[in-house]
């Protein structure tokens, strides 16, 4: 066995009796050691009531649209470079084609607050390497090497803080596909360089950039960790961000060790979220998170708000994503579906934000006895008939399959007596007869769900 120093140091923390976990991470996010449950609840709070946010993939390849010399390029559109092996002087040459005259910073934050979204999470920088803002580490930034000659982060930011959205910035640190030293570009030897001085002198000065010339920034969004991004440069970057603003909500893709605040599944939703972890499920409306125009296909609201109930259900965040054009527009497509959920959550968000996991679980569904999913181990196969979110005094029941006049529910001990029952999208909100015969509780329902989609029953009881 090789004693690396991450063993050698749970080794010694377990032979000398301190409590492993807390340490443990210490030792790898040393500058948040002292963090005490209580100021990790207050900075994390934001977070854990939004439920709902906006990611956007915007930079360069929205140029491209996912076209290449006359092809249609297969995946997502972002990836376009690395994907059609374009070489650097070539993708660069997009910069000067990209004027995305129609952006409106407070078109787009309002399209996210409609919608009933908290916080946005844009692309400062993604693998392309283009920085969407004004750098002074890079001229290969949209203020400088375009003919747009704005900042559209600066803009975003005054949009979002004008309209009481939160703000936070997506940047890949480890694939750069453009500046010699960044990881990933195996195809241009252009890109070859010096992997400390990408660090030192694209990576940190960016991150200081994006995290002190915009006000508040809430989150940092790292993405696709890898060999390049070592220990010893991992912690420069998690420093500098720490001296920056040591309150930012990290998630867990920074590499080597950095477990950050947030678990982030991507595309997917996990079977019972991640207890004890805060979480946020990123997803796609269509194929690709950069834009591209062959992408007709939108998921329905249907499916991204049962995607949003479960989400919560299961103590999680929804980030969904929104791909704008080069002109700077979101597609229509992606825009309607989200206004959809915004008109559900203006009745229901009661029911999402701020709200707890469900007190049961096996109404998300069960391990197939069948079934493999990829890792070889038994598929987990959802159920679809409702779901469950908590506050103190209230369990919101989700109903998604009308069952009729009535609703039974197997408490099994979790709830106690029912003071008052009704549903949510009811205006004057009268009560609904219930019974409770031990642990078998029956709700009488209209015939009719007052939603098509999702339709809230609230019962008022404590729960234990
Ligand atoms: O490679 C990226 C991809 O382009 C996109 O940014 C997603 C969003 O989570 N993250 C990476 C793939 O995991």
């Amino acid at each position: 066995m090789k004693y690396t120093p991450k063993i050698l140091l749970l080794v010694t923390v377990l032979a000398s009796g301190l409590l492993p976990l807390t340490p443990l991470r210490a030792a790898v996010e040393p500058l948040v050691s002292s963090e005490t449950k209580e100021h990790k609840d207050a900075r994390m709070a934001w977070f854990r009531d939004a439920r709902f946010g906006m990611f956007i993939h915007w930079g360069l390849y929205s140029v491209p649209g996912g076209y290449y010399q006359g092809k249609s390029i297969i995946n997502y559109g972002e990836w376009i470079m690395n994907n059609a092996k374009i070489p650097i002087a070539e993708y660069a040459a997009f910069a000067p084609q990209f004027n995305p005259v129609k952006f409106n910073a407070d078109e787009w934050v309002k399209i996210a607050k409609d919608a009933g979204m908290k916080y946005i999470v844009i692309t400062a920088k993604h693998h392309e390497g283009f920085a969407m803002f004004r750098s002074k580490a890079s001229g290969y930034n949209i203020y400088d090497a375009t003919p747009f000659k704005r900042d559209p982060l600066k803009e975003l930011a005054e949009a979002c803080r004008k309209q009481g959205i939160k703000l936070g910035f997506y940047y890949s640190q480890n694939l750069d596909w453009h500046h010699p030293g960044g990881a990933g570009n195996k195809w241009d030897p252009a890109a070859k360089g010096d992997p400390d001085k990408y660090v030192d002198e694209i990576v940190i000065p960016q991150v200081k950039e994006i995290l002190t010339n915009y006000g508040e920034i809430t989150v940092i969004w790292w993405d696709m960790p890898g060999d390049a991004i070592n220990k010893p440069r991992a912690d420069r970057i998690y420093k500098a961000v720490m001296e920056c603003n040591p309150n930012i909500i990290m998630n867990d893709r920074l590499g080597n060790g950095y477990k950050g605040d947030t678990e982030t599944p991507e595309q997917h939703i996990p079977a019972q979220g991640y207890p004890g972890r805060d979480w946020e499920t990123c997803m796609t409306i269509n194929g690709t998170w950069g834009f591209k125009k062959i992408e007709k296909t939108f998921k329905s609201t249907e499916t991204l708000l049962r995607n949003l109930i479960d989400i919560a259900s299961k103590g999680g965040n929804y980030l969904l994503n929104v791909g704008p054009d080069a002109e700077g527009v979101i597609p229509a497509g992606e825009v309607q579906p989200i206004a959809e959920m915004g008109k559900w959550l203006r009745v229901n968000g009661e029911a999402i934000y701020g709200t707890s996991a469900t007190l049961f679980g096996e109404e998300c569904g069960a391990l197939s006895a069948t079934e493999k999913d990829k890792k070889g181990q038994p598929a987990f196969k959802p159920t679809w008939d409702w779901r469950c979110t908590t506050k103190p005094g209230k369990i919101y029941i989700h109903i998604l399959k009308w069952p009729g006049t009535s609703f039974t529910l197997d408490t099994k001990g979790k709830l106690g007596p029912v003071t008052k029952a009704y549903l949510l999208a009811d205006s004057n909100k009268p009560p609904l007869a219930v019974t409770q015969d031990g642990t078998k509780l029956t709700v009488t329902l209209p015939a009719q769900a007052p939603d098509p989609i999702s339709s809230v029953l609230v019962l008022e009881a404590a729960t234990k």
